[in-house]
């Protein structure tokens, strides 16, 4: 049987490698894309390649970048996809207020400048779409739980530069008969999260408190809400988009949400701390009120752990999301196989490893 044929914007991140990861399993031939840049920027991927049953053959890695209409066209040009994933983006909100016009020009104009490619070499009838949309979407949030008929109200640039990238994708399913879908992710998370996203923040951030590496972790508004479900559960339902006789837009989430603090107070337990929270606003602190069996030498009853600093506070921010995933459940048979107490093991147990190599380091060199 031929060999489905994928190329995935957005390979080097914490999704693109995810999907790659789930591409190579299922036979696919997988083309990735990924940025010039002055230091190596394959860290999640280089597993592929090292994995001694290597699936080399079946993976190829391109330069390009969604700024250049010309690479994308020569790259679905000469790939021919069966399918395309279109998980490049600008992805940081905050960054989004500082650099707006760059975001708009990534996330809207280059899914834009994907979907004209594929309309230009008359891929409509082969090639199928998957965009990422997000939650990001529903902002200052109209119902309490979202669903695909919820209305938009984005709160920054980075959600406003993704509703035209969903419009432009519905717009090509409408316009062109084009199998185009989006979907509308909530918050996901894993070891390979960017560290400047809160959950890993707090990870990594913790991780290097007890080992001794940081005394304290400085955080913005601990009481935003999100809801959190693991990235790798979160890449299958891509996929299987892709699989359906009709191209539709499905939310995915876990219908479940908990504040920051509550992120923070879930990671303490798992290292076997118990944390309080006194004050409010920017002299709010986190507290360390026991640690069982004493076992951190860095780290005592009364130490301040947690503190606020108003540089992390957004212009306009998101303060509730909260997904209905019911639409892909049914559809889709969605069930998620983590839930929050697996996703903070992991990602704490990985970071602990990480801090700990890092102290070793800076110990010993
Ligand atoms: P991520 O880790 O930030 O990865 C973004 C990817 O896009 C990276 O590979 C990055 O390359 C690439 N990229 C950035 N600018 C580019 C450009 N100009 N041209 C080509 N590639 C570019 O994001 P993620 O968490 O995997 O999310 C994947 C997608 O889902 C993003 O579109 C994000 O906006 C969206 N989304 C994410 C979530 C979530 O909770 N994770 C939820 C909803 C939607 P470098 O590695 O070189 O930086
Ligand atoms: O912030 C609050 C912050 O940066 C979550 C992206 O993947 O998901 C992500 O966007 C919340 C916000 O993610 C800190 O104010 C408090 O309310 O982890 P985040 P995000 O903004 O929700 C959506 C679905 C995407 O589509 C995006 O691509 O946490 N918060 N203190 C903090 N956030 C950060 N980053 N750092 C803090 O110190």
């Amino acid at each position: 049987m031929k060999k489905k044929v994928a190329i995935i914007w957005g390979l080097t991140g914490q999704d693109g490698s995810y999907l790659a990861e789930l591409l190579l399993q299922k036979k696919y031939i997988v083309h990735g894309v990924k940025r010039r840049s002055s230091l190596i920027n394959t860290s999640r991927i280089d597993h592929i390649y090292q994995n001694p049953q290597s699936k080399i053959r079946n993976f190829f890695i391109h330069y390009g970048d969604l700024s250049d209409y010309g690479n994308i066209f020569k790259l679905i040009s000469d790939t021919k996809p069966d399918e395309v994933y279109n998980l490049a983006a600008q992805s940081h909100v905050d960054v989004s207020f500082q650099k707006p016009e760059y975001t708009a020009d990534i996330n809207a104009l280059g899914t834009l400048r994907i979907l004209e490619a594929i309309k230009n070499l008359n891929l409509a009838n082969k090639t199928k779409f998957y965009q990422a949309s997000t939650s990001e979407l529903y902002g200052l949030v109209k119902e309490k739980k979202q669903s695909e008929n919820t209305p938009f109200y984005p709160r920054s640039p980075y959600g406003v530069s993704k509703l035209f990238s969903y419009w432009i994708t519905v717009n090509y399913r409408e316009a062109y008969n084009l199998f185009a879908c989006n979907g509308i992710l909530f918050n996901h998370e894993s070891p390979r999260r960017g560290e400047t996203f809160v959950t890993r923040k707090i990870t990594r951030g913790l991780s290097d408190i007890i080992v001794g590496n940081i005394n304290c972790l400085y955080m913005g508004n601990l009481s935003a809400k999100r809801d959190w479900g693991h990235a790798k559960d979160y890449v299958r339902m891509q996929w299987l988009m892709l699989q359906q006789k009709k191209a539709k837009d499905y939310v995915i989430a876990t219908g479940r949400q908990y504040s920051i603090r509550d992120f923070i107070v879930k990671c303490c337990k798992h290292l076997g701390i118990q944390i309080t929270f006194n004050g409010s606003g920017l002299k709010e602190v986190g507290i360390v009120n026991n640690i069982k069996n004493n076992k951190y030498p860095h780290l005592k009853s009364g130490d301040i752990i947690i503190r606020v600093d108003k540089k992390y506070f957004r212009p306009s921010e998101v303060e509730t999301l909260l997904g209905d995933p019911s639409l892909a459940k049914k559809k889709l048979k969605w069930s998620p196989k983590y839930n929050i107490n697996d996703l903070v093991e992991e990602m704490m147990n990985s970071d602990l490893k990480a801090a700990e190599r890092d102290k070793f380091i800076k110990d010993n060199f």
